[in-house]
């Protein structure tokens, strides 16, 4: 009768962990050696720098820092986010498997210029 109990438990983590904070918590774990740092730092009501130019497939580690209050990093196309408190690094692992231009953006509310926070990602051949 042990395997239903792990089972539910695996559903309820994975169902938890989709959930709010969880989703950004799977792409802050060790970040592959090969991976490009990029630092960016988002500060009321901007991020700098405003553009990344990424690689199709290949894997950046985005460091980001605020020094001023809780922010968000979300690109909606990679579905990849995280939430950036002020003081401590956080870091977001993309690999963009798609050419273009994407937005990312603070998601969250952090004052009267939050609406204009964001920047884009290119992503070249
Ligand atoms: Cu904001």
């Amino acid at each position: 009768m042990r395997a239903p109990v792990v089972a539910v438990a695996a559903l309820t983590i994975g169902l938890c962990g989709g959930l709010g904070y969880g989703m950004a918590a799977w792409a802050q774990g060790p970040a592959p050696k090969q991976a490009r740092l990029i630092k960016v730092s988002a500060k009321k009501f901007e991020f700098s720098p405003r553009q990344l130019v990424l690689k199709k497939g290949e894997t950046v580690d985005v460091e980001l820092v605020t020094q001023d209050v809780v922010m968000g990093f979300n690109v909606p196309d990679m579905a990849a986010r995280a939430t950036i408190v002020p003081g401590q690094s956080v870091h977001v692992l993309l690999t963009p498997q798609k050419v273009g231009t994407f937005t990312f953006l603070c998601d969250v509310f952090c004052g009267s210029g939050h609406e204009e926070m964001d920047g884009t990602i290119m992503v070249t051949e």
